[in-house]
């Protein structure tokens, strides 16, 4: 389908011209707010043309750098391209591209690590400055003018609303019969004037299928024909297996204790190896009718949808594997039925997260033995990703897990720890941790239940007896305090790691 059938708008035939010369209208500093989520309906011919841009006007010696803020994290074309080119200043709020992440890291850009349910409203409120520029990727443009979403909705609403200028970047390749299965809600308003969102359940669509915007702000319209990149996991290994099938073990007695309603309630599921394993149980595991309340639907959700264990699934974005997509594209009528794209205010909202009674499932990098988990840093100063969604649905879901490998890097680190070495989701949020060595269920557990639980059940045999020991001291000379730590030595797993390569004793 070519690009005129696309825009089936006409009066933005005129203004149709080629990346290059849409990036030339971005100025240096200006404020810029992408599409993308999770590596799924970013633009992609756009930011290269921006990388090359920048570097063009940096061998001219004209510094040129923009803010980006997305929905979550986009591909090696967008956060790759503008971090190779030493084109971005400031990122928010999620990444996961190695490039953006290094620059992160060394101090070039600054990363502004957010709730993906904030991003939005606290633009709204104007507390990330002005927005310039909208670049959003579209699978079209209706005769009436309204926009066909992509693979992912994002903040495109948002940004589509409150920046100066846009450039719509139309993908070709994505099939256009995606028409339909958005669902962008318009009703959210600044406090005092906000209303509920009438929602009550995962399915329920409360907006319109398509996403508005002034096109007299229009300024370009660019063509691309790519795919999003391949959201490809390995098969789940024997780790992810063991928690994956604790916690559908787990979730089985909730249930049979009537702690679960029988009809189940929503799964959100977070990125990642285990959350696929998770996602692959539950194909065999004794639920019916499920439901996805989440942020990114992967390959283990699609599977569950096709095999018709899942009804419906609700989220703000699908990243698949390349094989997965082609599924997708190959049996498009059956998924529009089945799947809702919605922005990721609603998709992560807290107010819904709590009133459907999501389970959450997240990934983390360490927890302590209070049950504090740590998301984001490693050894506390260096960014991986960022708290993503995990937060939203943490806090304000009826279950949540965060689950991992109980070591990481061949087992010379413990991600169970005597304190995190950062901390993303406190003590209150944590309801379960569960690793390969098993479950931990630390709801109405006072700090010091909790870590012997944690350390019992989760910590890895390797680890156990020195966390037993940091515990015993702690609490001997705390003298029956209400969270006893040794506070000289609480991060020394951590330094002791930095100097010599492991979190072991010799
Ligand atoms: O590093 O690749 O260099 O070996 O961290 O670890 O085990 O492959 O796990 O890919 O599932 O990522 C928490 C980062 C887990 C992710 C995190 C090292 C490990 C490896 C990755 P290498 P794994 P995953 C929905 C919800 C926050 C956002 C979120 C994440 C690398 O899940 O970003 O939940 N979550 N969003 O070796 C040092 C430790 C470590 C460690 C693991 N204790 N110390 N390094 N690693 N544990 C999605 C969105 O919000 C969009």
């Amino acid at each position: 389908m070519s690009l005129n059938d696309r825009v089936r708008y006409s009066a933005l035939h005129a203004r149709i011209m080629s990346a290059e010369q849409a990036a030339a209208l971005i100025p240096a500093g200006a404020n810029v707010g992408m599409s993308g989520f999770t590596g799924a309906g970013y633009p992609k011919a756009l930011p290269q043309a921006i990388a090359a841009h920048a570097q063009a006007e940096h061998a001219a010696g004209r510094p040129y750098k923009i803010n980006v803020w997305t929905g979550a994290s986009t591909a090696a074309e967008c956060d790759g391209a503008l971090a190779q080119a030493h084109a971005m200043g400031q990122r928010l709020p999620f990444n996961t591209d190695p490039v953006a992440r290094k620059a992160i890291n060394a101090g070039e850009i600054d990363f502004i690590d957010m709730h993906l349910s904030h991003v939005a409203q606290h633009a709204w409120f104007g507390f990330l400055g002005h927005m310039d520029v909208a670049v959003v990727e579209v699978l079209g443009v209706t005769a009436d003018g309204l926009l066909i979403p992509s693979t992912a909705v994002g903040n495109n609403k948002t940004w589509l609303e409150i920046a100066d200028k846009v450039i719509l970047e139309v993908n070709t390749k994505p099939s256009a019969k995606m028409e339909g299965m958005h669902d962008i809600y318009y009703g959210t308003a600044i406090p005092p004037r906000r209303v509920p969102i009438n929602m009550t359940h995962a399915d329920d669509r409360i907006g319109q299928p398509y996403l508005q915007v002034d096109l007299n702000k229009v300024i370009a319209v660019v063509e691309t024909h790519k795919g999003d990149r391949d959201n490809v996991f390995a098969a789940p290994d024997a780790n992810s297996n063991t928690i994956a099938a604790s916690i559908i073990d787990f979730l089985s007695q909730e249930m049979k204790m009537g702690r679960l309603p029988k009809e189940m309630l929503p799964i959100q599921s977070g990125v990642g190896n285990v959350a696929n394993a998770v996602l692959a149980g539950l194909l065999t595991g004794p639920f019916d009718n499920l439901l996805g309340f989440t942020e990114v639907l992967q390959d283990g959700m699609l599977d569950l949808l096709r095999s018709g264990k899942m009804s419906r699934a609700s989220a703000t974005a699908i990243s698949l594997s390349n094989r997965a997509y082609q599924d997708f594209e190959d049996n498009i009528d059956f998924y529009r039925d089945r799947i809702i794209l919605r922005p990721q205010e609603i998709s992560n909202h807290p107010e819904l997260v709590r009133r459907l009674g999501v389970i959450a499932m997240n990934s983390m990098i360490e927890a302590d033995i209070y049950g504090n988990i740590n998301s984001t840093h490693v050894m506390g100063s260096s960014m991986m990703n960022g708290i993503g969604g995990s937060g939203d649905f943490a806090r304000n879901g009826y279950l949540s897990f965060f689950v991992t490998p109980s070591v990481a890097k061949g087992g010379s680190i413990s991600c169970i720890v005597p304190m995190c070495s950062h901390v993303d989701h406190t003590e209150h949020d944590t309801q379960i941790i569960v690793t390969e060595q098993g479950l931990a269920d630390l709801r109405g557990l006072s700090p010091k239940q909790r870590a012997k639980v944690i350390i019992n059940q989760c910590a890895h045999p390797d680890y156990r007896p020195m966390l037993h020991d940091y515990l015993d001291r702690a609490m001997k000379q705390s003298a029956g305090l209400h969270t006893p730590h040794i506070l000289t030595e609480a991060l020394s797993w951590h330094q002791r790691y930095l100097d010599s390569g492991s979190m072991k004793t010799a």
